[in-house]
């Protein structure tokens, strides 16, 4: 059977919704002007308490390919690839990003994971979010800034599709409803990339009814 590709390039609208089965996908490639984005770039750069993870896959540790620091309330720690994360709190940078990828989205955020690709060596694996504490159709808004990065997804259970697309600086990526269940995302390694830097705000649902990672 042929592997359908969706490839989404440059759009000319001002949001996109991507045309996925068992998804719902939504693209504004210039959410924050190139100015703004490249002012938010240094400051989170500067402001962020980087930290390189460990994460256990079948019985060995690995360092992560990216640094990253999560950040919410007190209360939440974050499981993630049998790791608990602790989390960091908020700074005005940070809120005033929440504010306004709120009022895109109507939807209400209590907590970000920051990712830092140092370059195009750094990446970040095939996986879901769909950790219990997200609930059942976790809501995630993906911001980007720095150097351009392809997103790719791949459907769980039929492999013949497939999703490519490029995350701009300042890009905002909503994903909701059945996205995180049906499907999988990961950033490639690319030759000759330079920094980047990804917000995924999330919600935490304090009372998830499942395990506590660690
Ligand atoms: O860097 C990205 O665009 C995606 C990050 C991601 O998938 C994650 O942190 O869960
Ligand atoms: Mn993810």
């Amino acid at each position: 059977m042929p592997t359908k590709q969706f490839q989404h390039g440059i759009f000319e609208s001002q949001t996109h919704v991507l045309q996925l089965p068992d998804a719902e996908v939504e693209y504004w490639p210039e959410f924050y002007p190139n100015d703004d984005a490249n002012h938010l770039y240094s400051k989170i750069l500067d402001e962020t308490q980087w930290r390189q993870d460990t994460v256990t896959v079948y019985g060995k540790q690995h360092l992560t390919p990216r640094l990253s620091c999560w950040v919410g309330e007190p209360w939440m720690d974050y499981s993630y690839s049998n790791h608990t994360m602790k989390a960091s709190a908020w700074s005005a940078t940070l809120l005033a990003i929440k504010q306004r990828i709120e009022r895109q989205t109507g939807d209400a955020f209590n907590s970000v994971l920051i990712n830092y690709y140092r370059d195009g060596a750094d990446s970040n694996g095939w996986h879901s979010d769909d950790e219990p504490e997200l609930g059942p159709q976790p809501v995630i808004a993906s911001l980007s800034l720095g150097a351009a990065r392809d997103f790719k997804m791949r459907h769980k259970f039929d492999k013949t599709l497939k999703s490519s697309m490029s995350l701009e600086h300042g890009s905002l990526l909503l994903m909701r409803g059945a996205t995180q269940s049906h499907w999988q995302h990961h950033i490639p390694k690319r030759a000759r990339a330079s920094g980047r830097i990804n917000l995924t705000f999330r919600t935490i649902v304090a009372d998830h009814g499942g395990p506590k990672g660690g």
